[in-house]
């Protein structure tokens, strides 16, 4: 029987996570974590406040609980880790290592997201190879690419199960995402849905790749499952769905609310964005454990709106 802890359970992705995995799982074997008191949709479940730099918190309910698997997702995003850079790479390696600790002195099967900004300025930006020039730029990126190295240290040296992808920008409905560069095609469906226009904080050509929540939600379950024989990357997976512009998904956007209205005002965030990929060559990944998107950007766009108006009508 699994027992899973979930770090960071109150953000865009844990919230997403816990659901799914208490579905799969059953509720009482999921505990949800974070910093903060849980959000209302994560609720109805085990909860424990957790700072996830607290390593003997951590190890007081691995004791308790017996965890078969950690999903760590507490982490300071792009935008923010600019913002404090030192705090950022303290909080987003210090809880990583606490975390592959936890692996290696208890044997939990551990998963720990990382991003396209582990890419920088240097690398190719079509098809981003799985391998390929880094040299990220932000802290973030750094960190995130650091803490690669270190999951497949842990693994090589300490046999620790850990898993990883490189996630693209994720966009869903179920709660918001903060301090990233790809927020803004989240922030643009709630102001289409609430009549008010969208000032986007990047160019209007800022091609990122992005990937619908529910297949980022099945990736990360997928690669958890996988039969660890097969698995041929141990620092983080290239992972891909589909890449848009800020104008393409305002123009998926305005085929249903033709009166949206759009500006743009490129902050400091878009060079972040300048640093990162186009698109992303994801084949190992659906090599070894067979991955494949569902959702492109018409599909995206249209539940997003779907699930938006169900949430946010009934109270205009
Ligand atoms: C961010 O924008 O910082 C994140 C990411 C791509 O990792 N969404």
């Amino acid at each position: 029987m699994e027992k899973i802890l979930i770090i960071g359970a109150s953000g865009q992705l844990g919230t997403e996570l816990t659901l799914k995995l208490r579905e799969l799982f059953g509720t009482e074997n999921v505990i949800a974590s974070d910093i903060h008191e849980p959000s209302a949709i994560i609720k109805d479940g085990p909860f424990e406040l957790l700072d996830a730099t607290d390593k003997n918190r951590l190890i007081q309910l691995t004791e308790q609980y017996q965890f078969t698997q950690i999903y760590h997702l507490a982490a300071i995003l792009s935008a923010k880790g600019e913002q404090n850079p030192k705090f950022a790479w303290d909080l987003n390696m210090n809880s990583l290592l606490n975390v592959l600790d936890i692996g290696k002195d208890y044997g939990s099967k551990i998963y720990w997201p990382s991003s396209i900004a582990v890419f920088g300025p240097d690398t190719p930006r079509d098809d981003t190879p799985q391998y390929t020039v880094m040299n990220p730029d932000t802290v973030y990126g750094i960190s995130k690419l650091a803490g690669e190295r270190w999951c497949k240290y842990y693994y090589k040296h300490y046999g620790v199960d850990v898993r990883s992808l490189r996630y693209p920008g994720l966009i869903g409905y179920k709660s918001k995402p903060g301090g990233g560069t790809t927020d803004y095609a989240v922030d643009i469906f709630w102001k289409a849905i609430s009549d008010e226009s969208y000032d986007c904080f990047l160019r209007e050509d800022a091609m990122l790749p992005m990937m619908y929540m529910d297949d980022a939600v099945n990736a990360t379950i997928q690669l958890m499952q996988a039969d660890p024989e097969k698995l041929t990357v141990r620092s983080s997976y290239n992972l891909a769905a589909m890449s848009f512009t800020p104008a393409m998904v305002y123009e998926a956007i305005q085929k249903r609310y033709p009166d949206f209205k759009i500006s743009y005002t490129p902050d400091f965030r878009q060079e972040i964005a300048d640093g990162w990929p186009n698109s992303i060559d994801d084949s190992q990944a659906r090599k070894d454990w067979n991955w494949k998107p569902e959702f492109d950007l018409k599909r995206l766009a249209d539940t997003m709106l779907m699930h938006l108006e169900e949430i946010l009508v009934p109270m205009k």
